[in-house]
């Protein structure tokens, strides 16, 4: 191996192991009973396919995405965008819309360290606080009320979960509704090595280096 080679792949080796340290999973597709109608639109009429069903209260949704996973974590409330907004609203009232569940799909197997939700607190207003907990494959995380604070925000919770989806649980709190706008993954995908190889491989490349300097 040239010198040129063996720094070449020492910067590959060492560039593809920073990156598999932690970055936001991109989310191929994602499943959920999707959300309903009140004095505006909280359904996911973005997700796309649509097949009919992104504008259909309570109707079930799989195979594509939406505003959920769109990059966007609305800075206002559901009250301030008028009949188009960027939430996700369900409401104990309609079919399917209690405590929903939403099933996150990755193109490969994943581990995630934690999960970002973006959710709507109003102080009830119009029926809307923040949810009670939030369940991600069987984790629960409560959610303190807040009855001083309306503005959205954002609340990460750390996990340990290795596969190719995950479940993230919403529990409708004091309110009837509950306001997703965003959920993001953090953690590292298979396509990059586990820490462990690359330390085999910086290894074995420091032998190459320590071989040729003693020839
Ligand atoms: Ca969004």
């Amino acid at each position: 191996m040239s010198r040129f080679s063996c720094a070449a792949a020492c910067m590959l080796v060492m560039f593809t192991c920073l990156s598999a340290v932690a970055s936001t999973l991109p989310v191929s597709s994602y499943s959920m009973y999707n959300g309903g109608t009140g004095s505006y639109d909280y359904r996911d009429f973005t997700y796309s396919p649509c097949n009919g069903v992104c504008d259909a209260t309570s109707a079930w949704l799989s195979g594509g995405t939406g505003k959920l996973t769109d990059g966007v974590s609305p800075p206002l409330s559901w009250y301030q965008y008028g009949w188009a907004t960027p939430w996700v609203g369900w409401y104990t009232g309609y079919a399917n819309e209690t405590d929903p569940t939403i099933t996150f799909n990755f193109a490969s197997t994943v581990t995630v360290n934690s999960v970002t939700v973006w959710v709507d607190n109003s102080l009830g207003y119009g029926g809307v606080g923040l949810p009670a907990s939030v369940s991600v494959d069987g984790n629960s995380f409560l959610i303190p009320p807040d009855n001083t604070n309306g503005a959205p925000r954002g609340y990460t919770f750390p996990v340990s979960i290795t596969g190719n989806s995950v479940d993230v649980q919403f529990f409708q709190g004091a309110e009837p509704w509950v306001m997703v706008g965003e959920v993001s993954f953090e953690g590292s995908g298979s396509a990059v090595p586990e820490p462990a190889t690359c330390a085999l491989a910086l290894l074995g490349l420091g032998g190459i280096g320590l071989f040729r300097r003693r020839r």
